[in-house]
C-alpha cells in the first residue's frame, strides 16, 4: 500500500530520542507521514488542525518503535557449519576448528561454489526472518569469497537483496576476514594481490558503503589492517573493525584512529581502547550471539563503555559459524541477560545507536524529518521486546511510509 500522507493515531510512541522520558515515550501519540518521512509526531491532543483532514489509522494503543536496524551481519554465504557445531560440542575450540581447515575457510569453499542466484535465495531466508521481526535496515558484509570474483558476487547479492525486499542494505567490504587456503602463511601477499585490488574494483562498481576487517591472531594483525584502512581512506570510505573478540591486539584503538564508525565484538577491550573509542565517537557494536555460541565467559567491558559514554549497539552477527542467529529480538534478550544491558539500552542499540554505527543520520528515532521506518507491536511496554524469548509481537512494519 502506498499512500502519500498517513495519520497514525492512538499509538504509544517509543521515539528513542535522547531527551526526556525513558525510551522517549509519548503516550496517546499521533504521527503523520508525508512522502515517506515523518512530518509530525507528538501527543494527539497537540495535532495541528490542518492534519485532521487525513483519515486516521487507529493503532489501538499499540507500541510503535523505529524500524529495527541490524548493523552487523554476514547473511550472504554458501553452505552451513552444522558439523562444526558438533565438533565444538565434542570439545574443539573455535580457534582449533579454524586451524584444522574448518571455520571461516570452509564457508569460503561453499560460497565460491555458489552462483549469485543461489546466494540470493539462501540469504533471503535469513533476511526474511529478520524482516519478520521488524527489521527495516541491515548491514551485510562480504568476506566469504576471499577472491575477486566471489567477493564481488557477495556484494552484488547484497545489493540485490535491497531490490528483492523492502529493506535498506548497507554493505561492508570484509576482504580482510580470513587468509584463504591458497595464501596460507602469506597474509601480506593476499592483501596486496587480492584484497586491496578487489576493494578498489568493488568500490568502482558502487558496491561498498564501508570497509571492515578481522583483527585477530587467527586473522590479520593491526599493521595489516592498517594497510586496508589506508586504502579505504584513499577511496573516501568509512571503516569499522572486528576487534578484541578473542584476544586484545589493540585493533580498536587503531580503528578509532581512523575515525571508525564502529568497533565490534570487544570482549577483550581494555580501558585504553574504550577511551580511544570515546575520543573518536565510534560505536561499540556488541554481538551476544557470538558470545553465546562460542560459550565465551569474558564480558565486554560494560561499565567502562558506560563510564566513557561510548554508544552501544547490538547486532546479530548472523553468520554460519560463530553466530547462526537470525533474530534481532533474541539478540536484545541476550544483550540484557548475558551483558546486563537494560531493555532501554537494548532497544536504543538496535535503533538509534545502530543507525549511528552505519553512519545513517536519517533514521533510528521517531522524529520529524526522519524516514518513516516503523515497527508496530502488539504490546504496550517496550521492555517486553527484550524480556520475552521466542515470541514475535510484531503487528506490522512500515518501510519508508509504506507497508
Ligand atoms: N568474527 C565473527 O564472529 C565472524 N567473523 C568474524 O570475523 C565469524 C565468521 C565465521 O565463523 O564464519
Ligand atoms: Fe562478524
Amino acid at each position: 500500500m502506498t499512500v502519500t500522507k498517513r495519520l497514525l493515531t492512538n499509538a504509544r510512541l517509543a521515539t528513542l530520542t535522547e531527551s526526556g522520558a525513558p525510551y522517549g515515550l509519548i503516550d496517546e501519540g499521533a504521527l503523520v507521514i508525508e512522502s515517506g518521512r515523518i512530518s509530525w509526531i507528538g501527543e494527539a491532543a497537540n495535532l495541528p488542525s490542518h492534519y485532521s483532514r487525513c483519515t486516521p489509522e487507529d493503532l489501538g494503543g499499540r507500541l510503535v518503535t523505529p524500524g529495527l536496524i541490524d548493523c552487523h551481519t554476514h547473511v550472504v554465504f554458501g553452505g552451513d557449519r552444522a558439523r562444526e557445531f558438533e565438533m565444538r560440542l565434542e570439545g574443539a575450540t573455535y580457534e582449533e576448528v579454524a586451524r584444522a581447515g574448518g571455520g571461516i575457510v570452509s564457508t569460503v569453499r561453499a560460497t565460491r561454489a555458489a552462483s549469485e542466484d543461489e546466494l540470493l535465495v539462501s540469504s533471503l531466508t535469513r533476511v526474511d526472518a529478520l524482516i519478520a521481526e521488524g527489521v527495516t535496515t541491515l548491514e551485510i558484509k562480504s568476506g566469504y569469497g576471499l577472491d575477486r570474483d566471489t567477493e564481488l558476487r557477495m556484494l552484488r547479492t547484497a545489493r540485490r537483496i535491497a531490490k528483492e525486499r523492502p529493506v535498506t542494505v548497507r554493505t561492508s567490504f570484509l576482504g580482510a576476514h580470513a587468509i584463504p587456503a591458497e595464501y596460507k602463511d602469506r597474509a601480506d601477499a593476499y592483501l596486496d594481490e587480492v584484497c586491496l585490488p578487489t576493494l578498489k574494483a568493488a568500490h568502482a562498481e558502487g558496491l561498498v558503503d564501508a570497509v571492515d576487517g578481522f583483527c585477530e591472531g587467527i586473522a590479520f594483525s593491526p599493521e595489516q589492517i592498517r594497510s586496508v584502512f589506508e586504502t579505504a581512506k584513499d577511496l573516501g570510505l568509512p571503516v569499522k573493525l572486528h576487534a578484541e573478540q578473542l584476544s586484545n591486539l589493540g585493533g580498536t584503538a587503531l580503528a578509532a584512529s581512523y575515525g571508525a564508525l564502529s568497533a565490534d565484538h570487544l570482549e577483550y577491550l581494555d580501558e585504553a581502547g574504550v577511551t580511544a573509542m570515546a575520543a573518536s565517537g565510534s560505536v561499540a557494536v556488541l554481538l551476544p550471539g557470538a558470545f553465546y555460541t562460542l560459550r565465551e565467559t569474558r564480558m565486554p567491558p560494560m561499565d567502562l563503555l558506560r563510564k566513557h559514554r561510548v554508544p552501544i549497539a547490538l547486532a546479530t552477527d548472523c553468520n554460519p559459524g560463530s553466530s547462526p542467529l537470525a533474530s534481532l529480538l533474541l539478540t536484545m534478550n541476550m544483550g540484557c541477560t548475558l551483558f546486563r544491558m537494560t531493555p532501554e539500552e537494548a532497544l536504543a542499540g538496535v535503533t538509534r545507536v545502530a543507525a549511528k554505527a552505519l553512519g545513517l543520520e536519517d533514521r533510528g528515532t521517531l522524529e520529524a524529518g526522519k524516514r518513516a521506518d516503523l515497527a508496530v507491536w502488539n504490546i504496550s511496554h517496550p521492555a517486553e521486546l527484550s524480556y520475552r524469548i521466542g515470541f514475535n509481537a510484531l503487528k506490522k512494519r512500515i518501510f519508508g511510509g509504506s507497508e
